[in-house]
């Protein structure tokens, strides 16, 4: 019998402050009508971005024990959507998560949370790097930011990257497994006042672009919030151009809603404002197939 609403096993970190992973993938796959099962890699008081005294407790000697558990009980899942992990021992061990609950053929997403702005996160490293290349073989979908498609691919980060270029880098991302890539915050090299995020489907071998206009300001947290949302379109049953249209929506109305404010960016986008939006039909788009 179809489950009554979609399932998700969510493999993130749950930081307590700062509006990250699990604190942002938890609102918003919810108020799409999705249910998160939480799978959690490590509890940190904060985010690494932005904040250095931190507590963090790794989770990987309970995960094991934690998955049996869900295994015996005969649970299967829609969708594996994983993010921020705790060290390089995790990736073996959610490796062999998707392969032990693939008899309900989940989607399954990886967002190869590392870095940004061109520098890894405080608690990566080179280990991480080569073993999320490892697991991203595994994905149906990934979604890394400019910097971490830089990182996966061993290419230097330079935001004068011409779009031909970073067209080639997602097809080579996908030679890597998975069969979507996306690749969010690229560079637009005619206009510093705008972003894209450029998708690319193996499948179709067809190209989509969405840009829009450049806020200055950096929040972290919004790598989480818009692969959470395109994990929720899809399941939703939108095409890989609107449910980009639907995450950067989601995303530019998030920081508009905080932009105006005065308070440390580190505190992440006042998402609370905006999760109602994501009830709302989609009402507008301005994607663009590329050629
Ligand atoms: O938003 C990505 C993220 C997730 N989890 C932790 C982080 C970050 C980015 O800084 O530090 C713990």
């Amino acid at each position: 019998m179809k489950r009554p609403v979609s399932r998700v096993a969510a493999i993130h970190d749950l930081s307590g402050f700062g509006r990250s992973s699990l604190a942002v993938v938890i609102p918003i796959l919810s108020t799409m009508g999705i249910q998160v099962c939480s799978l959690p890699t490590a509890v940190l008081s904060t985010h690494t971005g932005g904040f250095t005294d931190y507590s963090f407790v790794d989770l990987t000697d309970s995960m094991e024990e934690y998955i049996e558990s869900w295994y015996k009980i005969g649970i299967d899942f829609d969708c594996i959507y994983s993010g921020f992990l705790g060290s390089p021992r995790q990736i073996n061990i959610i490796s062999n998560f998707i392969d032990k609950f693939s008899t309900n053929n989940p989607v399954v997403v990886i967002d190869p949370v590392m870095g940004d702005n061109g520098k890894l996160y405080q608690t990566m490293n080179d280990e991480m790097v080569r073993e999320m290349r490892n697991l991203i073989r595994k994905a149906d979908i990934i979604t890394p930011n400019f910097t971490e498609a830089a990182y996966l691919l061993d290419k230097p980060y330079n935001l004068q990257i011409p779009v031909k270029e970073i067209k080639e880098w997602l097809k080579k991302l996908t030679e890597l497994g998975p069969k979507i890539a996306i690749i969010t915050s690229a560079p637009s090299c005619d206009s510093d006042k705008r972003t894209s995020v450029i998708a690319y489907n193996r499948e179709d071998d067809r190209f989509w672009k969405v840009s829009c206009v450049y806020i200055p300001a950096h929040y972290p947290g919004t790598g989480d919030a818009f692969t959470s949302v395109i994990v929720g379109s899809i399941l939703q049953g939108d095409s890989l151009p609107i449910a980009l249209d639907r995450g950067v929506q989601f995303i530019t109305a998030a920081i508009r809603a905080s932009y105006g404010f005065e308070y440390p960016n580190r505190e992440g986008v006042l998402l609370e404002k905006v999760l109602g939006n994501l009830k709302m039909p989609v009402l507008s788009s301005s994607y663009e197939l590329m050629e």
